[in-house]
């Protein structure tokens, strides 16, 4: 009995390093048919909700294929965008009545729109936006009056048109916003207004002026452009780099205007303009990128900017 345990020891352990081998073939036959990434659905064990995208409902996508993932899938297996909802004023602007700020908006006349929260100028230095309110009586020019009726606190600056008449940057004013919440692509349509008064009507002849209205993507912790070197050049839509940059629409304001508040308004869609693909962070506002043929600047206050969807 003995001999025969040998034996059948001896032919157990072949018929094991037998199994072995066949085992260890298949192992290195899977392993090599998944290395081309080839189709190896067959040795997945896990399972999809959406089997041809390879996601589960819930997981967030790229709603356009243009790398952002911006989308979450549906019960449907669709990517659709995620989008915020906002509708009341002053909406995706942030404080855009400019009643919030950290110092007196008199305590200096002009370029001083950083006072107000989440406001500032498009550039470091040189000609700012002005930030007044309804005690202010010096605004910097004898002939500019404050508009009607007192609205607190709103920003003033120069919107100068033409390119007929060669100027320097003295004219060239912007107001920046650091929105409340980021804009996405492919978020639907946003509606945009403002209150603006032209204070200049005693002294100023100017026909009429364009306000453009931008979307820009300005990270935190960018630094602001350098001065425009002249009234066209950089163009509005390089200041923060072309990708950063789209234009969202403007207002023409003619000079039958006068000094009390007026109401701006228009729509854009996010779904037809190429938004900057991170979002946009800031809204510009300033003089439209394309200018008049006619003697065109204005002196005009800004306030109660409302920006929702
Ligand atoms: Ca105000
Ligand atoms: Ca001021």
């Amino acid at each position: 009995m003995k001999n025969l345990h040998v034996y059948i020891d001896k032919y157990a352990s072949k018929q094991f390093l037998y199994a072995l081998r066949i085992v260890l073939i298949a192992v290195v036959v899977v392993s090599y048919s998944c290395s081309e990434e080839e189709d190896c659905e067959y040795v997945s064990a896990v399972k999809y909700d959406c089997a041809e995208s390879q996601a589960n409902v819930g997981d967030s996508c790229d709603s356009n294929n243009n790398g952002v993932f911006d989308g979450v899938v549906n019960a449907m297996c669709e990517c659709i965008p995620e989008i915020t909802t906002i509708s009341t004023c002053s909406g995706f602007i942030a404080n855009g009545d400019f009643e919030l700020v950290t110092d007196d908006p008199n305590g200096q006349v002009g370029e001083d729109i950083k006072l107000a929260t989440s406001w500032k100028a498009l550039w470091q230095s040189g000609s700012l936006v002005d930030l007044f309110n309804e005690d202010t009586t010096d605004f910097g020019n004898l002939c500019f009056v404050a508009p009607t009726p007192v609205s607190g606190a709103f920003g003033a600056m120069w919107v100068w048109s033409s390119e007929m008449m060669s100027v320097d940057t003295t004219y060239r004013e912007g107001l920046f916003n650091e929105l409340s919440t980021i804009i996405k692509p492919n978020t639907g349509v946003y509606n945009m207004s403002f209150d603006y008064a032209r204070m200049d009507v005693d002294c100023m002849n100017g026909l009429l002026v364009k306000v453009g209205v931008y979307g820009v993507y300005f990270p935190e912790g960018t630094e602001l452009p350098e001065n425009p070197t002249e009234q066209y050049e950089p163009s509005n839509l390089e200041l923060f780099g072309e990708p950063n940059t789209v234009f969202l629409g403007e207002v023409v304001i003619e000079n039958l205007t006068v000094n009390s508040w007026n109401n701006a308004a228009f729509e854009f869609d996010t779904n037809n303009l190429n938004v900057p693909i991170d979002g946009i962070t800031h809204i510009m506002i300033t003089n439209s990128h394309i200018p008049t043929v006619d003697r065109a600047f204005m002196y005009l206050g800004f306030d109660n900017f409302c920006l929702t969807n």
